[in-house]
Order: structure tokens, then C-alpha cells, then sequence
């Protein structure tokens, strides 16, 4: 067993010798360690891990740190963006979220288990892989593992004879996405757990999944670990999983509990709006994530510490790291609020408008989403998951249609020999623009042959060359002056930005800073889908509140429902503001032309003076208390500052609350 605490301790050269041993052994002895770029330009030098010598000047750290790149596992898991997480097993058939491990096989019996669609809806909802949980902590294996009988084979589905796993990897080659598993170390059944022994088995289990399945591109390591049947914990050996996997996928990710890929330190859907892939080797510490993971069956689990911490990778944070490695973000969220299938929660799929949110702040914000569907007792994908997927899909490809940036002619500031502005804007994303030597701040300047209306930008660095970009923004050219439009900090892979509606004929991109000459290999600008805005967008008042509705749409009309329901052509016509005096679901969507639009805007208001009582689901943090249950329906409304002693605060939670209004 290798002791990943004692072999990452940074306290001499000796341990950074070892420590580099370990990162070669994991990813440079591979032909390619890095990505390799298409020229020895901004690309070269980039490798996955760098140490910084003790002493080094901050510039030379800065250096190095824009020398670190993906691997190139890490990068063809990048580029898939978007992928899917399946979570089935005894748990779904027992209503559980953690099984205990003593659960009757006999129990698991899916009606109608079709993973072929599974993967169909998967992919329509353009999501490039599948990641199925092989086991989870209860130890019921969903495929005919010969090392237990608690598996597949003991369970009266197709009599014994069935491979959820295997239908799973099967469908995925058909359908032609990627295939990953998710093994839990954690086993509450099998007997060798907490023991030497169970390292061996859990081993060989790994080895049947790496073997008898074909391609499997991310292997999903849970934090979770708790006492297994005999009360005992285990000591995992990761080294020598890590090496197994290595040695049967070398293509595959190892994801959370392991090196190429980092749990973004919540299960909210909501990533880093400073997200750096560059981070000092101490964050991947696995005893201390271990430590802090996920201890609480859906407990929305956040890791203290640096996971949690606003920012992994910036000038502060590297300033005494002793190496620097390429270790991306991976935002893990579920469409319903368990991980797995449970009736009651068939209405609380989350919306197409809320996962729309989600993807551009995980997508968008530099961190592959992994969104969870728990198929049902039937074994299928519940209809309304199904259909808030298509509706969530629908609104990303009506706004991603068109980059109107295209067909502009574009003016940099500074352009290095080969990799010219118009590179950023080409549908090439192989292709990059980037500066001379040494030069660390630009603008990019582009002029439309028209006036272009647009809110929404998505700027993506060339990452094989590293990640740079350390703050930028996006200006409009008014008629008399520049206007500030958005900004932002890090890019990395991906970033997209939203903003209220722009039309312009001049804009510019200016990089205010980055680690050296900063890379850009896509900018686009976009319109997204008519919307309406609901001013205010929700709260709670007393006697009655003024709401005003406005819409981006050119020439739309707006129609609305104020009971929650999905407003039509017959429904309340906008004309004049609307005076509440009861509490209400304001529900509105603008009509261009007669057509209704396809992004819902919905918002909440509650008269205080019906509230009789108020239930949390989960209690709001200690430290935003603001005056208790009463603060969400008093009618006043907290400042913009949080810690203004009026809000309450959920520690990266969804707040569910019940109002009784009698
Ligand atoms: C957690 C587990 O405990 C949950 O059940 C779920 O699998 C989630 C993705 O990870 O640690």
C-alpha cells in the first residue's frame, strides 16, 4: 500500500523527486505526456506537471504555470463537454440513496430496462458519454462479476441472465458515445471489505469492467467511504488501481479519487466563475478529499478547504506550490434531487430553463458537466426528465445557431506569425490566435458589416498549450465611446458569458492579463431565444408589489399566467404593470410574429401576511441566519451584500421550503 499522503508531502527535494515519479509514472511515460500542439509556437514546452523550484521568483512560477497542459486523455475528456452520469441500482428499487448492503437481490427487477434508451435520450441531448454505476456502496453489482454472487446473476431480471453494464456499453458503441464506469471503493456487502484482501477484489473487479466491455473512457472513483459489513474500513490502494488502469485503458480518465480529473467541490450544478485546470499539486491530496467528501447520503456534499475555495489556481494560490499539474474541473449534478430513481420526485425534475443555467455555469465556466438521469423501476428514463432534457436542448441549439461574429473583419493588437486574429473566429478550433514573445496583454477588434444584436459570447483558449487567460472583457462600440459589455477572469477550455441584449456594429475583446502571450482559439457572439424579464423577479411583500414584464424579443408581445401554469396564445396578454396583492407564479413567455417563444421566465412572490408557518428541508447555515424562518416572508428585502445579517444562506444547496398559507 502507498501511503499518498506521505509520497505528496512537499517538505524536501526528495519528496518532489518521488512526487515526480509518481506523475511520470502516471502520465509521462505515455507517447505524448501533454497534448501536442500543431507547432512549436505557443505549444511548446507544454507538459502536465511542472516543479517549481524552492526560491523561484513569482514570474518564473507564472511561467511555469502556463507551461502546464492536459494530457492527451485529459484533453479528449475536455472536449466532450458535456456528459452523462446513470445512476441505477438496488436503490432504485428500495427508494434508498445509500443502500446498506444487506438488500435481497431478489428485489431488483426492472419491467422494462431498455439502456438502449437511456443512451438514445443521452445523446439527443447531445451529451458525448455515459457513465453507469457498476456498483455503488450498497455492493450489488449490475454486471456478472465471477468474484460475488451479489450481482446481476442472483436477481430475477432476464432470470439471472442480464448485464446492465454490458447492455449499457453496447448501446453506447451503437449510438456512438464513450462509455465509463463508476466503481465505489466503498462496499457495504462484500466480506473481504476492510481488509488486504479486498484491495485484490476490488481489483478484480476493476479488471473485468476494464476487459470485457471495450473502450472505457473515464473510470469515476467515489470520496464516499465508510464501514463495510463487518464494521471495518478499508485502507484503499490506489496506487495499484491506478496502475491496473493504466496498464487495460490508458486512454481513460480517473476521475475525483484520482488523478486526471477534480471534483468541483459541489454537487450544485454551479461551477467556479474563476476556474483554473492549473492547481497546485496539494489539491489533489485524496486522503484529504477523502476526508471531506460526501459523508452524508445527498448532502449536496461539499469538500472543506482549498475544494471549496473560490479560487484553486491564482497568483496567490500558486505563489508557494511546489509543482503545478494540469487538473481539470468535473461538475457532478443530478436532474432530480437523489442520485437515484424515486417516484416522488417525478415533479421535481429540474426545469429545461435551470439546466440551461447549469451548462453555461459548468460548461461555461471551464469544467465538463456530468449530469445524472436515474432511470426508473421500470428501467427507463422517466418521461419528464426526458422532456425537460429535450426542452434544455432545444433552447442551447436555437442559441448556438449562428456565431454572428463570423464574416467580421478583425484588427489585433498584436499577432504572432501564423496565428492571426481572424484564427480566433474560424470554425476551426484547432486553429489559434496568440501574441508575440512576451506579449501579455491585447485586443481583439471586430468590425461587422452591420449592426449585429447579440447576448451571449463564448471565448475558448487553445489548452494544448495550456490555460493563460487571467482577466478579460468585451466592449461595444456605442456611436460615441466604448461600453463595457461583460467581463471575466479565467477562460480555460471554455467559457461562455451572458449579458443583457447588445447591438453594435464595433466591439472589442480586450485580454487584460495572461500568464504570457494568451491564446484564443474560438470567440463567437450569439443571440439566445427571445426571453421575458421579470422585474422584480420574485421576493415576498405585505400588502402588494408592482411587477413589470419586458421582453428582448424585437416586436414581441407578452402573455402570462400568474398560478404557476405554462402560459399560451389564450392566457393574460402583458399591457400595463401587474399589481399583485396575493401571492402568485408569475409564468411568461414573449410571441414574435404570433409564435411563442421557448425559454419560460418564472418568478415567486409571497405575501408575508399568509404565511402561517415555514419548513425547511434542510436547514440554512449557521453563519446566514438572517432572523430566522420568518426572513424569506417578511417583505424586506436584503441588501446586495450577503452578509448583511438579513439573508440566509445554503451552503451550495438547492433551498427547499414548504409555506403553510393555511
Ligand atoms: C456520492 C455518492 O455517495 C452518491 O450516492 C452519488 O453516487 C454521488 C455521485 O457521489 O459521493
Amino acid at each position: 500500500m502507498v501511503n499518498t499522503t506521505a509520497t505528496r508531502g512537499h517538505n524536501d527535494l526528495k519528496s518532489l523527486n518521488i512526487l515526480l515519479g509518481i506523475w511520470s509514472a502516471l502520465f509521462l511515460l505515455l507517447p505524448g505526456a501533454a497534448a501536442s500542439g500543431q507547432d512549436q509556437g505557443a505549444h511548446s514546452g507544454a507538459r502536465n506537471v511542472v516543479l517549481i523550484p524552492p526560491g523561484a521568483p513569482m514570474d518564473e512560477i507564472v511561467r511555469k504555470a502556463a507551461q502546464v497542459a492536459p494530457s492527451p486523455r485529459q484533453l479528449a475528456w475536455q472536449e466532450m463537454e458535456f456528459i452523462a452520469f446513470v445512476h441505477f441500482g438496488t436503490n432504485t428499487f428500495s427508494d434508498r440513496e445509500w443502500g446498506l448492503g444487506n438488500e435481497n437481490p431478489a428485489h431488483f427487477n426492472p419491467t422494462a430496462l431498455d439502456a438502449r434508451q437511456w443512451v438514445r435520450v443521452i445523446k439527443e441531448a447531445g451529451m458525448k458519454m455515459v457513465i453507469v454505476t457498476a456498483k455503488h456502496h450498497d455492493g450489488l453489482c449490475l454486471w456478472p462479476s465471477k468474484y460475488t454472487d451479489h450481482s446481476v446473476k442472483s436477481t430475477p431480471w432476464k432470470g439471472g441472465k442480464g448485464d446492465v453494464v454490458g447492455d449499457v456499453a453496447a448501446a453506447c458503441k451503437e449510438y456512438g458515445l464513450k462509455f465509463g464506469v463508476y466503481l465505489s471503493p466503498w462496499d457495504r456487502h462484500e466480506p473481504t471489505y476492510g481488509s488486504e484482501q479486498y484491495n485484490e477484489h476490488f481489483r478484480n473487479q476493476l479488471r473485468e469492467l476494464l476487459t470485457w466491455y471495450g473502450e472505457v473512457s473515464e473510470v469515476w472513483f467515489d470520496g464516499a467511504n465508510g464501514e463495510g459489513p463487518n464494521g471495518k474500513r478499508q485502507v484503499y490502494d490506489w496506487q495499484s488501481y491506478y496502475k491496473l488502469i493504466r496498464e487495460l485503458q490508458p486512454s481513460a480518465v480517473i476521475a475525483i479519487m484520482g488523478p486526471d480529473v477534480r471534483w468541483v467541490g459541489t454537487e450544485s450544478g454551479y461551477g467556479r466563475e474563476t476556474e483554473w485546470s492549473v492547481v497546485p499539486d496539494v489539491a489533489q491530496n485524496l486522503d484529504a478529499i477523502a476526508a471531506g467528501s460526501q459523508q452524508n447520503p445527498v448532502d449536496g456534499a461539499f469538500v472543506p478547504g482549498d475544494m471549496m475555495a473560490e479560487d484553486l489556481g491564482s497568483r496567490e494560490k500558486i505563489k508557494d506550490a511546489k509543482a503545478l499539474v494540469w487538473y481539470p474541473s468535473e461538475v457532478d449534478v443530478s436532474i432530480r434531487p437523489g442520485w437515484f430513481y424515486h417516484a416522488d420526485q417525478d415533479n421535481m425534475v429540474k426545469s429545461p430553463e435551470k439546466l440551461v443555467d447549469i451548462y453555461y455555469s459548468s460548461v461555461g465556466r471551464n469544467s465538463v458537466l456530468l449530469l445524472n438521469l436515474p432511470p426508473d423501476k421500470r428501467g427507463l428514463i422517466h418521461e419528464n426528465d426526458v422532456k425537460s432534457l429535450k426542452g434544455m436542448r432545444t433552447i442551447l441549439d436555437r442559441t448556438f445557431a449562428k456565431n454572428l461574429v463570423t464574416g467580421a473583419a478583425v484588427t489585433a493588437s498584436d499577432e504572432r506569425p501564423g496565428h492571426a486574429g481572424a484564427m480566433a473566429v474560424d470554425s476551426d478550433n484547432g486553429t489559434y490566435w496568440t501574441t508575440n514573445e512576451g506579449v501579455v496583454s491585447a485586443t481583439l477588434e471586430y468590425v461587422f458589416p452591420s449592426a449585429q444584436t447579440f447576448d451571449r459570447a463564448m471565448l475558448q483558449e487553445s489548452i494544448r498549450a495550456g490555460q493563460r487567460v487571467e482577466r478579460f472583457h468585451l466592449d461595444a462600440w456605442d456611436g460615441t465611446q466604448w461600453a463595457r459589455v461583460a467581463e471575466g477572469t479565467t477562460i480555460g477550455y471554455k467559457r461562455l458569458l451572458r449579458f443583457p441584449t447588445v447591438t453594435a456594429a464595433r466591439i472589442r475583446l480586450v485580454i487584460d492579463e495572461s500568464r504570457t502571450s494568451p491564446t484564443l482559439s474560438t470567440f463567437g457572439l450569439y443571440k439566445a431565444p427571445p426571453r421575458v424579464t421579470i422585474e422584480p423577479n420574485g421576493g415576498a411583500f405585505q400588502d402588494s408589489m408592482t411587477v413589470r414584464l419586458s421582453s428582448d424579443g424585437e416586436g414581441a408581445a407578452i402573455w402570462y399566467t400568474l398560478d404557476g401554469t405554462t402560459p399560451t396564445l389564450a392566457s393574460a396578454r402583458y399591457a400595463s404593470p401587474i399589481v399583485l396583492t396575493r401571492s402568485a407564479t408569475i409564468r411568461a413567455l414573449p410571441a414574435v410574429g404570433g409564435e411563442l417563444g421557448i425559454e419560460m421566465s418564472e418568478a415567486q412572490f409571497i405575501q408575508g401576511k399568509r404565511v402561517k408557518g415555514i419548513v425547511f428541508e434542510k436547514k440554512y447555515s449557521p453563519k446566514y441566519a438572517g432572523h430566522g424562518d420568518a426572513t424569506v416572508a417578511d417583505g424586506h428585502r436584503a441588501s446586495a451584500a450577503f452578509d448583511d445579517g438579513k439573508w440566509l444562506g445554503f451552503d451550495a444547496e438547492d433551498m427547499i421550503a414548504t409555506l403553510d398559507l393555511g
